[in-house]
């Protein structure tokens, strides 16, 4: 069997090098010659937990390797980018170059699977794309038995847990027919161990779309309750830990936004497809961003009371323990309060060995924890990181600190002095 995985990112990497170790042909295809060159030396171009060393081996043993062009295969698995445009439309032009790419190559009998989060459509829309450029092939779907198979299937692994996650998740199958997704479950049986269940194209779209859509609607729920709990001069991680004791409450942790690259875009996809009724998907988008503003303006107000500190962000990586930085909420809070305070700002982030650019020209520099807690009298904490958690009472004692994860539950809470000459009220 000779499977091509067409775009080697974050998840096509992993899921060609899968295959591969399972002992298949696996050719991955990438428009980057830098991706292609560094996959075929063995390396990888992406951080991900123990890819590095599968990556090595299968390449070595020659089950895998990268290419420019796409060429005859048995399978082939599509996992190319489907980013928002600045009007939050979604952009599936990847999907369907991929499909014009992939047409000429295909022949009766192959299997072609989607697995790049879309909106509800487009598998359709990739099979009209090839239906136009092979007008030899019967496509599936049009009222006649299809001579290949095309299916839907998206990719639900966490960033750190990749390569667990592909073998371990239950995946769902999304078939243009009910022929199709038969075809695609005995494909993803061969290195799936989780359940995988079929369902048709259009479902399978929305199911995905669906899953990130509830995890934004359930972290936009916490946000707005900690903004309304410091209003009131409550502390919201008490309140979640009491409510939660609930046994059918569930909520989710605050902290200064959503980031990563899935669950703050793909609520979108729904809003853009039925703008009147997605009415809580869209307000929770608007909560989680609206959040990252909101903490930006306590975090100035807190530096402001306590004069000319130095200051320091606890955390830039868009969410606990990773060493990805892009699409952080942490990272915008960090580069306004840098371009406001200027030098003044020292960023402490265990995981980045330099700073991202959206600190450059700023004066704002890495410092490791020892020397802020040394050095800074105001903390605003925007990750909670393992090594930020353990930091022990004594040593953060007098520290003003605006805490966004609930960290540092035991801080005790620092009043500012009044400048000399005003009397405090
Ligand atoms: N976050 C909070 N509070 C919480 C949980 C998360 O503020 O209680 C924030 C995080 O700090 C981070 C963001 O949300 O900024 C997203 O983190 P995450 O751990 O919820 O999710 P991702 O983006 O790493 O991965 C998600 C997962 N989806 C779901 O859990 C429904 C993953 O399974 C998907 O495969 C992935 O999106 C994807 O690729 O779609």
């Amino acid at each position: 069997q000779k499977v091509s995985v067409i775009g080697l990112g974050y998840i096509g990497l992993p899921t060609a090098a899968l295959i591969a170790r399972g002992g298949a042909q696996v050719v991955g295809v990438d428009v980057s010659a830098h991706v292609v060159e560094t996959v075929n030396s063995g390396r990888v171009h992406i951080e991900e937990v123990d890819l590095d060393g599968l990556v090595q081996g299968v390449v070595a043993r020659g089950n895998l390797r990268a290419s420019l062009e796409v060429e005859e295969s048995d399978v082939f698995i599509i996992a190319v980018p489907t980013p928002v445009s600045e009007d939050r439309a979604p952009d599936i032009s990847y999907v369907l170059k991929a499909a014009r790419t992939i047409a000429p190559v295909l022949k009766a009998g192959d299997t072609v699977i989607l697995e790049s989060t879309s909106p509800v459509g487009t598998t359709e829309a990739m099979r009209d794309v090839i239906g136009t450029i092979r007008p030899d092939l019967k496509m599936p779907g049009t009222g006649v038995a299809g001579d290949i198979a095309i299916a839907y299937c998206p990719e639900r692994v966490l960033p750190g847990r990749i390569l667990v996650e592909l073998i371990d998740n239950d995946r769902c199958i999304g078939g243009i027919t009910p022929r199709c997704a038969r075809k695609a479950l005995g494909f993803y049986r061969q290195f799936v161990r989780g359940a995988c269940i079929t369902t048709t194209a259009r479902a399978a779209e929305m199911v995905k779309l669906v899953e990130n859509s509830f995890r934004d609607v359930n972290i936009a729920f916490a946000n707005e309750l900690s903004v309304i709990a410091e209003n009131m001069d409550i502390d919201v991680w008490e309140v979640i830990r009491l409510a939660n004791r609930h046994p059918r409450v569930n909520i989710l942790s605050p902290g200064p936004g959503v980031g990563g690259h899935c669950i703050a875009v793909d609520p979108w996809f729904i809003v853009h497809g039925d703008p009147e009724n997605a009415r809580i998907i869209r307000t929770a988008r608007e909560v989680n961003d609206g959040k990252t503003d909101y903490v930006v303006a306590k975090a100035s107000d807190l530096i402001d009371e306590f004069g000319d500190q130095d200051i320091a962000c606890l955390g830039l990586a868009f969410k606990a323990n990773i060493d990805d930085f892009r699409e952080s909420p942490a990272v915008k809070v960090a580069a306004r309060l840098a371009r406001r305070y200027g030098r003044r700002i020292k960023l402490v982030e265990p995981y980045a060995r330099d700073l991202p650019m959206e600190f450059a020209g700023t004066g704002a520099e890495l410092i490791d924890l020892d020397t802020a807690l040394e050095q800074c009298g105001v903390f605003v904490i925007l990750v909670d990181h393992d090594m930020f958690k353990s930091v022990p009472v004594d040593e953060r004692a007098g520290k003003a600190v605006y805490d966004t994860r609930g960290i540092w539950p035991d801080q005790p809470r620092r009043v500012a002095q009044p400048a000399p000459g005003r009397l405090a009220l």
